[in-house]
């Protein structure tokens, strides 16, 4: 088989790459481990920047997006009995919109499949080969028998435990990583959620968060330990654990129900440089990761879609090599400003263990001078609506 570009990893990242470049007549191959129904079953971000919401428009699947997210205006930060809104329209002109990445792959999956877009599912064993060739191709194994994908191009979409980054030479990658000493227990439940913006909730025991999906879908989590096991959290115990990390006022407005999902997460900051080694680029989880503090690692999957989608129409319009050239760069210098700002986050809204006394005084200073400082605000509001592209 032969195509354009061949996408390893059927997850946000390559649905949303392979629909922008089908657009604008590009070939491309999905190549994904797991079924769709598995991929489907993932339940990760919520939050989309305004880049996110305008490519998945661009890629003309935003139809549900637009009739079921919702738009959030602002936050809630809350560090023991203080809170602080940040209203973003006080500070930039941007919104974001809450909607699961559940939902934006199954619209994703739905558009590629109705456009008859090629997703190979349950592959085994890709391999990638003489990426730093002119004539790359991928092998692979489907129902038993060993397939290979010619191509001109490969976009390793297959997230932080794929093939891809592993393709790339050790001698040749420079990863940096930062390991947090603690996880997030989130669930998911049939509730109406506390509040109607999220509150991202700093106590004495430990961060919560209290987020959304609708109306009568609500998405919570708590700080727990790394030893911490999901079967050892009762929702009883979960629900005991949120009341406690939340402001007052809305702990007693809390709705509980049985938990419909629940799962540890544990929290990282990492990035493995170049983004791209001959003709094989990374994208996403791929590439980086962060704590999900910020709502940034779906959310910066986007912009390395955009800088690559680009690059690529770019090259195949005309054939104007600049973009490909200079992705790793640009897509290195928006990761980057992400990873700093999802582990700022990280920093001031949870409690390490060991902490110094001196440490946490330092987090009361940064509180303080959020909750007084209206630059200090912009910046966060800045970032969390998402830097521009
Ligand atoms: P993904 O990991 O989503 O997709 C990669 C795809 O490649 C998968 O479908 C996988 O099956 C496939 N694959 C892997 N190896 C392969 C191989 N060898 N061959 C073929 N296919 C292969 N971000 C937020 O903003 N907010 C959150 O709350 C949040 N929570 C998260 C919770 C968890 C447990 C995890 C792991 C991540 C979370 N994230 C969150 C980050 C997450 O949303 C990622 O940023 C997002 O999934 C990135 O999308 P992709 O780059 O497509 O990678
Ligand atoms: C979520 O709704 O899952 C979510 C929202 C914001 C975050 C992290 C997770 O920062």
């Amino acid at each position: 088989m032969k195509t354009q570009v061949a996408i390893i990893g059927g997850g946000p990242s390559g649905l949303l790459l392979s629909q922008l470049l089908h657009l604008q007549g590009i070939d491309t191959v999905v190549l994904e481990r797991k079924t769709k129904d598995y991929v489907l079953g993932r339940i990760r971000a919520g939050v989309l920047e305004i880049g996110l919401v305008n490519q998945m428009r661009a890629a003309g699947v935003a139809e549900r997006m637009d009739k079921e997210g919702i738009i959030h205006h602002g936050t809630v930060i809350s560090y023991g009995d203080d809170q602080i809104g940040i209203n973003f329209s006080d500070h930039v002109d941007a919104t974001v919109m809450v909607y699961g990445q559940t939902e934006v792959t199954r619209d994703l999956y739905t558009a590629r499949e109705a456009m008859n877009g090629k997703i190979v599912f349950d592959v085994e064993g890709v391999q990638i080969n003489d990426a730093d060739t002119d004539a790359p191709y991928v092998t692979y194994t489907v129902d038993g028998s060993e397939q290979r994908l010619d191509c001109d191009y490969v976009a390793g979409c297959d997230g932080f435990h794929g093939v891809s980054r592993q393709t790339i030479p050790a001698e040749t990658r420079r990863e940096f990583e930062k390991v947090y000493p603690f996880g997030w227990l989130g669930i998911l439940s049939k509730t109406p959620p506390v509040h109607d913006e999220l509150i991202y909730a700093s106590s004495d025991i430990g961060f919560a968060l209290c987020s959304m999906r609708n109306a009568n879908l609500s998405r919570y989590y708590v700080q727990c330990d790394l030893s911490d096991k999901v079967e050892n959290w009762s929702d009883a115990a979960f629900w005991d654990a949120l009341k406690r990390r939340i402001p007052e006022e809305h702990a007693d407005n809390l709705i509980t129900g049985p938990s419909i999902e629940k799962s540890i997460a544990p929290l990282r900051s990492f990035v493995s440089e170049p983004m791209k080694w001959g003709r094989l680029f990374l994208c996403g989880d791929a590439a980086h990761i962060v704590p999900p503090t910020g709502a940034k690692g779906l959310n910066t999957a986007a912009s390395d879609v955009h800088y690559l989608s680009q690059a690529l129409i770019q090259f195949y319009d005309n054939g104007d090599q600049a973009g490909i050239d200079g992705y790793s760069a640009k897509a290195l210098a928006r990761v980057w400003k992400a990873e700093r700002f999802s582990w700022w986050m990280t920093s001031l809204l949870h409690r390490f263990p060991g902490q110094s006394d001196f440490d946490f005084k330092m987090q009361q200073a940064e509180v303080a001078f959020l909750k007084d400082n209206a630059n200090a605000q912009a910046v966060l509001a800045q970032n969390y609506v998402g830097l521009p592209y």
